[in-house]
């Protein structure tokens, strides 16, 4: 194709471009390539949650997992904000053992940008 000007990569995936041009005199320069990812999805992010309790109310220990992923360009970061106390990357599993109710807020950026919405979720430990 003859480049007549910008063009548009709309499809989410990683498109490989390849260009040269030739002179008046018709010599061909080396090709060239470039590849371009374009993704427009953003990531997902489950929790596992794992302690002894039903219906959200925990006997003891609770332990939290964030697991995310991400189509196209891969996960940057998960974020998670424990009882308000303010945003924090995550890279292990979280103990909770705090009696009372709780309240964990979590989401992902992957690594063209995209932010996940904000997932909640509420839980109680109680010992007694
Ligand atoms: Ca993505």
């Amino acid at each position: 194709m003859t480049y007549n000007g910008p063009f548009y990569l709309s499809e989410d995936e990683i498109h490989e471009i390849y260009f040269y041009s030739i002179d008046w005199a018709g010599n061909k320069e080396i090709t060239k390539s470039i590849q371009i990812k374009v993704d427009t999805l953003s990531p997902q992010t489950n929790v596992i949650i794992s302690g002894i309790g039903i219906g959200g109310i925990y006997r003891k220990t609770v332990y939290i997992s964030l697991e995310s992923y991400d189509e196209h360009s891969g996960v940057n970061v998960t974020l998670y904000n424990l009882d308000n106390e303010g945003w924090n990357e995550y890279t292990n599993q979280l103990v909770i053992s705090e009696e009372g109710s709780h309240i964990l807020q979590y989401y992902s950026i992957d690594n063209a940008g995209n932010n996940e919405t904000i997932k909640t979720i509420t839980f109680q430990i109680s010992y007694n």
